[in-house]
């Protein structure tokens, strides 16, 4: 671990800015140098290395990876599910083309490992609802579902083909108190405890009854670096790893935030992102990444609703 040295492209992000600082806990601040097309994150000032970079322009991540003596890529940016749809062919490109560029580097650098998140975005109106497998039916009927399920194929291709260490996660909907989300369906789920501290009333832009699939950041970050410190012989799934963490509609996470604060107030108008969220899954079967390297959540809704609001109530 010590001679390896990581880049995290799309570290100014919501998983990045948190990713990137566990990375640098682990391999040494110096050992991990973010990068991003926008500015650096304020919580990542003075914390490690940084370069303005975009992911699209294959010569200069190149030159990069080659400067830096980079051995593993972390690829965190993507456009996603909402503003995908605003924009198809700039997510499409973005997402698939970006992904690409990685790839060919860490073949032709012969690079340690690269980390790229898939989603549960994969999944279609004809995926199983309950406990949605690792294989099944996989009709995404979103922009960004299509890009992330075409580059779980082109990780297992880069895998097979040209023996790239490619790793990846199906995240579910995210929720952390450090970063702001940018852009998805499950967006609401961070926004509601701002909203709830600040307002005591929030206006969710999907129906009360909507389950969707969810994990707490803390969970996320320690399930991408079990992923990736596993040895490679225990990772048989080369698209992406089916992961589960919790799953709830607006009006539980409501309740669940009226134990904290009982006069908050959910009300429901919802918005285009509600047929997206209506074509995923409302849960996920994670069996085989338990099997494959002893993946197990550890935050259920409370206690990730405990969490939230005492670390926002500080901020
Ligand atoms: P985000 O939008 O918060 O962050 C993405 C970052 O990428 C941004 O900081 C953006 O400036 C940067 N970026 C965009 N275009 C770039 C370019 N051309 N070059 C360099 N950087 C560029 O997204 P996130 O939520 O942190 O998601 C990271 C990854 O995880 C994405 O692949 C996303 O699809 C995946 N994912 C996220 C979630 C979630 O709930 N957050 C769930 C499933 C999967
Ligand atoms: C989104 O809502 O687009 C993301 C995701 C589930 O990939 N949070």
């Amino acid at each position: 671990m010590a001679k390896d040295k990581i880049l995290v492209i799309g570290a100014s992000g919501q998983i990045g800015v948190e990713l990137t600082l566990a990375l640098r806990k682990i391999y040494g601040a110096a050992n991990v140098v973010a990068s991003d097309l926008r500015e650096e994150n304020d919580l990542l000032k003075g914390t490690g290395p940084y370069v303005s970079m975009d992911v699209m322009n294959k010569e200069m991540l190149h030159v990069q990876v080659i400067r830096q003596n980079i051995t593993q890529i972390y690829l965190l940016a993507a456009i996603l599910s909402a503003t995908g749809e605003k924009n198809p062919g700039l997510a499409w490109h973005l997402n698939m083309q970006g992904l690409l560029n990685v790839l060919d580097i860490a073949r032709e650098e012969k690079l340690h490992k690269v980390y790229w998140p898939s989603s549960i975005a994969v999944f279609g109106p004809t995926s199983p609802r309950q406990f949605c497998p690792q294989q099944t039916v996989i009709e995404p009927i979103t922009v960004y579902g299509i890009s992330k399920y075409a580059g779980e194929f082109w990780c297992n291709y880069y895998h097979q083909r040209f023996g790239v260490d490619v790793r990846s996660i199906r995240y579910p909907g995210l929720i952390s108190y450090k970063s702001a989300p940018g852009g998805g369906t499950t967006d609401y789920a961070v926004e509601i405890y701002h909203e709830a501290l600040a307002e005591k009333k929030y206006t969710c832009f999907l129906k009360e009854d909507t389950y969707l699939p969810m994990m707490y950041m803390p969970d996320a970050i320690r399930a991408t670096m079990e992923l990736m410190h596993a040895p490679a012989n225990n990772i048989k799934v080369r698209t992406s790893y089916n992961i589960s963490g919790m799953s709830f509609s607006p009006t539980e996470i409501a309740a669940s935030i009226q134990k904290h604060i009982p006069d908050f107030q959910l009300s429901c108008v919802p918005d285009y992102r509600q047929a997206i969220a209506d074509s995923w899954p409302q849960s996920i079967d994670d069996t085989v990444a338990s099997a494959d390297w002893n993946w197990k959540p550890a935050f259920d809704l409370d206690k990730m609703t405990t969490d939230m609001l005492q670390n926002l109530s500080k901020k």
